[in-house]
């Protein structure tokens, strides 16, 4: 039993963990070998890890990491070198990231290492990154002969501004955690020993929040990449109002005036 289980998780693609008590989950990319290249099957299992995990009531925030030399160093150059056009078209990898993308509960990105091409994209796509003091950040895919496919160009743009943007992409050269978090694509350094607690920390305490509130307000802050200020503006104003719909609301508004802690339920 026990050597099955350590053969099992030898072999998962992922590793999840999870913290009840926190209501917290921990998702761990597990082919360190190959500096968690993310072939079709890593991908697979990350989705559908967090899709499972964004269904259980039990959770309201995740983390997602990787091992110690990498977060991830990119897609699996490996598994794409021979395809051609129609394959890439077929197989639609890039799907993958959007499955991440509409996680409706919070996930944090913990990131140590290399945290390359579609493992940056893949961070991007989250909604918080905490880095290691070792961490680094980048769009190598210049350098192999083609450009960012799973959203560098657009995210990344809009993280670092036109030009910082630019020399990454067309050079290929990552970028060092100080300066990502200087420039806002991270919002904490750690040290890197202390990246994955200090994730499941801030996941703690997001957990302690409305699940209701923290949906809305996630779809709220993603939709200021997607709409104009107007209609981001109104869009934000009919989720607004839609939470006095909810127990929370009620339960939040009277634990302040009662002076206590919310408990809020979900509903
Ligand atoms: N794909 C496949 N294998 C990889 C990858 C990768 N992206 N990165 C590292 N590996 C493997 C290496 O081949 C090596 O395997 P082996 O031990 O069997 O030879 C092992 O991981 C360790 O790597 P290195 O020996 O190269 O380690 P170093 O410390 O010398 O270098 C680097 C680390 C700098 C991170 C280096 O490995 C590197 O440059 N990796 C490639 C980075 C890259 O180009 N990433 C972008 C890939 S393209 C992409 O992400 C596009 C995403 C768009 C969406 C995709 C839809 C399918």
């Amino acid at each position: 039993m026990g050597d099955q289980m350590t053969k099992d998780a030898d072999e998962a693609l992922v590793l999840v963990e999870r913290q009840p008590e926190q209501r917290t989950a921990l998702v761990r990319l597990n082919r360190p070998k190959q500096l968690n290249a993310l072939n079709g099957p890593t991908m697979d299992a990350l989705c559908a890890a967090l899709e499972e995990l964004d269904r259980d009531d039990a959770v309201r925030a995740m983390v997602v990491t990787g091992s110690d030399r990498a977060f991830a160093a990119g897609a699996d150059i490996a598994e794409m070198a021979g395809a051609s056009p129609i394959d890439m078209l077929r197989g639609n990898r890039i799907a993958q990231w959007d499955r991440v993308r509409r996680i409706s509960k919070p996930v944090i990105a913990a990131v140590n290492g290399w945290c390359l091409g579609g493992g940056c994209e893949l961070v991007m796509a989250l909604d918080i990154v905490i880095a290691g003091e070792g961490a680094k950040f980048g769009q190598p895919e210049i350098n192999i002969g083609v450009i960012p496919g799973a959203g560098g160009t657009q995210r990344l743009t809009r993280a670092l501004g036109k030009s910082r943007a630019m020399e990454m992409i067309l050079t290929g050269e990552p970028m060092a955690a100080g300066e990502a978090l200087a420039r806002g694509l991270v919002s904490r350094v750690v040290p890197d020993e202390l990246v994955v607690e200090d994730a499941l920390s801030l996941g703690a305490a997001i957990a302690t929040k409305s699940p209701l509130a923290l949906r809305l307000a996630k779809e709220s802050v993603n939709a200021a990449y997607e709409m104009s200020l107007t209609d981001g503006l109104a869009h934000e104003r009919r989720l607004f109002y839609l939470l006095f719909a909810s127990e929370d609301q009620k339960e939040g508004m009277a634990a302040f005036l009662e002076k206590r802690t919310p408990d809020f339920t979900g509903r």
